[in-house]
């Protein structure tokens, strides 16, 4: 089995924020995972690997000339630059939106490095709070699970009505499931995925303790049902591994 644990660049630092024993703090989005983020989120999430080149090909098929495109909760870039990748090099703009400093600042750093003409344009701030209209793409690439479960409908509802017609949100979430018996099983898998990449248990045990009350994971049925709520329809799963899906909701014709 090859060795998981090494970063696949060089200049990629190796997550090993949760190695020691330590005391129960809240996950946070702070400087010390913005450094290791690229590695922490290729081991922890299923999938995450492949949703990332798709988020291009999704976008290649809906962007809409003269229209907006959006990546809510964009940490590092890499979400934002598939978008990017997917789009005309004019006509049309991009935002990321991420309300860690540090994840917006190394942000900057890898838009910078990158070689499409469309330039991008990065807001440190809530995403409840940004301004969104004439959108045709809106990616919410695992960001949605970290929003105040209270106001996802107000943020979805603002999304659907700045959408223009035929236009698309991507949305990616860790789930649960109603089933005891699934909800055991995917998390086990996941458990596992992360074991095969490197993680030792007592990593596993403190980041899952950690993201307890900040990633509020929520049924697909959960989603389907505000996302309609809010205004989309012909809303799709278009991947799943274990408990992590993507979606695609639609913006009525
Ligand atoms: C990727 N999309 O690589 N406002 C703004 N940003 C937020 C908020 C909020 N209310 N809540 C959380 N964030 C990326 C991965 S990570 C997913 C997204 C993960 C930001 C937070 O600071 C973090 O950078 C990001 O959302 C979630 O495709 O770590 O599992």
């Amino acid at each position: 089995m090859t060795d998981n644990r090494k970063p696949t660049k060089s200049a990629q630092a190796l997550d090993t924020l949760y190695a020691a024993d330590q005391p129960r703090q809240d996950f946070r989005f702070d400087a010390a995972v913005a450094r290791v983020f690229p590695d922490m989120i290729r081991r922890s999430v299923p999938g995450y690997t492949t949703i990332i080149p798709m988020i291009q090909v999704i976008t290649e098929q809906y962007v809409q000339p003269g229209s907006r495109c959006y990546d809510l909760g964009c940490s590092l870039g890499a979400s934002t630059l598939a978008m990017r990748h997917g789009m005309p090099a004019s006509g049309c703009t991009l935002t990321g939106v991420d309300n860690s400093d540090a994840m917006i600042e190394r942000c900057e750093h890898f838009i910078a490095l990158d070689d499409h003409p469309l330039p991008v344009e990065l807001r440190c701030e809530d995403i409840l709070d940004t301004p969104i209209e004439n959108a045709s793409v809106t990616t919410l690439n695992f960001t949605l699970q970290f929003v105040d479960p209270e106001r996802r409908v107000e943020l979805l509802a603002r999304i659907a009505a700045a959408t223009r017609p035929g236009g698309v949100l991507i949305l990616s979430e860790k789930i649960r499931f109603e089933s005891a018996n699934e909800q055991d099983t995917q998390t086990r898998l996941h458990h596992e995925f992360k074991r095969a990449n490197g993680y030792s248990d007592m990593e596993i045990s403190q980041k899952r303790s950690a993201l307890e009350q900040v990633l509020i994971p929520e049924t697909l049925a959960q989603h389907r049902q505000r996302l309609e709520q809010a205004g989309f329809e012909n809303i799709m799963v278009w991947y799943q591994c274990f408990n992590f899906v993507s979606m695609l909701a639609f913006k009525p014709a």
